[in-house]
């Protein structure tokens, strides 16, 4: 039996600690789906995909194009994104005891509706700092992302940040 999880995420966009979580998902699993959640609702800064085109280009440039694949998808519940991929397990990186409080109840939902477990990975620790959203408010003014997210990510945030998107 093909053991596939699925990483999920925002991924408004990619940093090098959704990455280290994929990579190290990739190795535990035969196959890894990052599934990019999107909120119809809610613009993000990109689009879902223009986020899944980030996160295919880094995948690739860390040689884990053949196990990891990526797919947008927009108003639904994540058990149902798992069952549809064929996934039984949901990997998730920890920050630290906020992500672990955010995360506990979203997990046991999960189970509760589908069975579907959570398996949390320890986030690297030196990138226990960077986030979608701090990365982007560090950009937007003026400061340097450099280490903290891949350069097609840093330069697609240049360009759709600093004129004050
Ligand atoms: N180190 C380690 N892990 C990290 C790091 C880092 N530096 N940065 C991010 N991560 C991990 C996060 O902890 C998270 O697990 C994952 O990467 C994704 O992060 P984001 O910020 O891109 O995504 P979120 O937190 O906005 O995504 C939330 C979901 C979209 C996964 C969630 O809302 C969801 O499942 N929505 C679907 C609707 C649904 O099923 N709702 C009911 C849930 S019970």
């Amino acid at each position: 039996r093909v053991r596939r999880a699925v990483c999920p995420g925002s991924y408004d966009p990619v940093t090098h600690g959704h990455l280290d979580v994929v990579a190290r998902a990739a190795a535990l699993h035969d196959e890894v789906v990052v599934a990019v959640l999107h909120n119809p609702a809610k613009a993000g800064t990109f689009t879902p995909e223009e986020r899944v085109a980030l996160v295919e280009h880094a995948v690739a440039a860390a040689g884990l194009a053949d196990r990891v694949r990526v797919e947008a998808f927009g108003g639904r519940l994540l058990v149902d994104v798992c069952r549809e991929v064929g996934a039984d397990v949901v990997v998730k990186g920890l920050r630290g005891d906020t992500d672990f409080a955010y995360e506990l109840p979203m997990a046991l939902m999960n189970r509760h509706l589908t069975g579907v477990e959570t398996v949390f990975l320890p986030g690297e620790p030196s990138l226990a700092h960077v986030s979608s959203s701090l990365v982007k408010e560090v950009v937007r003014y003026g400061g340097d992302v450099d280490g903290l997210v891949p350069v097609e990510v840093r330069d697609a945030l240049v360009a759709r940040l600093r004129d004050g998107r």
